[in-house]
């Protein structure tokens, strides 16, 4: 266990006695970060192998997007879209652009794009495909993650993030990840959509089968039923190409994205789709209060900026494929698999893996258990050869403690 000292241990205390206990973090009180690196507020230096769930691609505090920010700042930060703003047109032509779609809707955390990819299915499942009133149905998959809203929940099928919660939305239809023959199965004249992570992070980082997401793809087309592929944690260069799709060579017909697109400084995120799906949405049928405001279009045109100028997409590329060989040559018997791509990979062990991640801890290393037997190890992008190299001496050294 990492120690704690008594300023630590009064943090602690505050935010158990005023904070509602939602989560069960590390004891990492984090005071600075900057790059791959994070000081608690007692010094202690620590390496970011969790990246705010793959939120700070860019590394933390990168002084490019927060010269945006201070900038936009000094100017004008919100207006809501009761009228329009001189920052938002150039954020989405560069984000529609960058991810090769029509058009985009802003909003700001990533459930709500999920929220907006769902409506804009079924608005195009009714006013397009003709499905009968209020029967649309969207496939999604067991072990998804698609956020914590009611419309999310009712999708999982984590019972942990179900409970006590119901009544659910309805309309989702869940079948098993990675089996394309489930799926063809599973389409029928009311579906409108399936809503699928690429890879999925918190469902233990799973790697589809090859060919998987292309074969899903085609019975998309074969049964005029929308490919809705979010990459709110995948996306942005987090697998070693801009986005996990491409790695298939797949467009979806809906991209959701969030977390890096606002660079570690600001929740921005967006859905996007070409004009025939999009132009479905017409004024008042959806929006939110921040979505496209000047600050958050400032600061995600930053973080673009640098996503693209440093090429952090082969970065992630370079780096995943460091990391994992090391891994593999650390040979530790708790290890049963080490699975992912780019720089988002998954350590599937014996043992619980918060037993690990404490081990971690007390090394200087920041990582997190996703599943019980699962580490996840995400660092941000720029992560270098030293802070690899530092990573996987000090996972030796934990593994052969435990
Ligand atoms: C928490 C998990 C990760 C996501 C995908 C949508 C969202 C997320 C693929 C919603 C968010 C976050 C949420 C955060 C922890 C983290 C997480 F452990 F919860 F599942 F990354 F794996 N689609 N994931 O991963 O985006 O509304 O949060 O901005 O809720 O504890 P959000």
């Amino acid at each position: 266990m990492h120690a704690v000292s008594e300023r630590a241990h009064d943090l602690i205390a505050a935010e158990e006695r005023y904070g509602a206990h939602n989560y069960h973090p590390l004891d990492l009180i984090v005071a600075r970060a900057e790059g791959v690196w994070l000081w608690d507020v007692d010094g202690n230096r620590f390496l970011d192998c969790i990246s705010a769930y793959s939120a700070v691609n860019q590394g933390h505090c990168h002084p490019r997007i927060r010269a945006a920010l201070v900038e936009q700042s000094a100017k004008v930060t919100l207006t809501s879209r009761a009228m329009r703003n001189d920052r938002m047109p150039g954020f989405l032509e560069k984000l529609t652009r960058l991810c090769g779609f029509d058009m985009a809707l802003p909003t700001n955390t990533g459930v709500e794009a999920v929220e907006t990819g769902i409506k804009l299915a079924r608005r195009w499942g009714y006013s397009v495909k003709g499905i009968r009133p209020d029967a649309a149905e969207i496939v999604v998959f067991s072990n998804n993650f698609h956020g914590r809203t009611m419309s999310a929940v009712s999708a999982s099928t984590t019972p942990e993030y179900r409970k006590h919660f119901g009544p659910f939305v309805p309309g989702f239809t869940a079948i098993p990840y990675g089996d394309a023959d489930a799926l063809e199965g599973a389409i029928k004249p009311e579906t409108c959509a399936i809503l699928i992570e690429p890879i999925q992070g918190e469902g233990g980082v799973n790697v589809p089968p090859e060919g998987y997401l292309k074969r899903a793809w085609a019975l998309c087309r074969e049964h005029q039923v929308l490919f809705i592929a979010d990459e709110i944690q995948t996306g942005f260069g987090r697998t070693g190409d801009l986005f996990a799709c491409d790695y298939d060579a797949i467009k979806p017909d809906v991209l959701l994205v969030g977390k890096a697109l606002g660079g570690g400084f600001y929740p921005v995120s967006a859905a996007l789709a070409d004009r025939p799906v999009m132009s479905l949405f017409g004024p008042g049928d959806h929006g939110s209060t921040f979505g496209g405001n000047p600050l958050g279009s400032a600061v995600a045109e930053a973080a673009i900026d640098v996503l693209v100028d440093e090429k952090l997409a082969s970065r992630a590329r370079y780096a995943g494929a460091k990391i994992m060989q090391g891994l593999r040559a650390i040979a530790s018997p708790l290890v049963k698999e080490i699975r992912g791509r780019g720089l988002l990979i998954g350590i599937e062990l014996s043992i619980p893996a918060r037993r690990v991640s404490e081990a971690l801890l007390a090394r200087g290393v920041a990582a997190k258990d996703t599943q019980e037997m699962v580490l996840r190890i995400a660092p941000p992008l720029v992560i270098d050869d030293a802070a690899i190299d530092y990573f996987l001496e000090r996972f030796r050294d934990a593994m052969a403690s435990l």
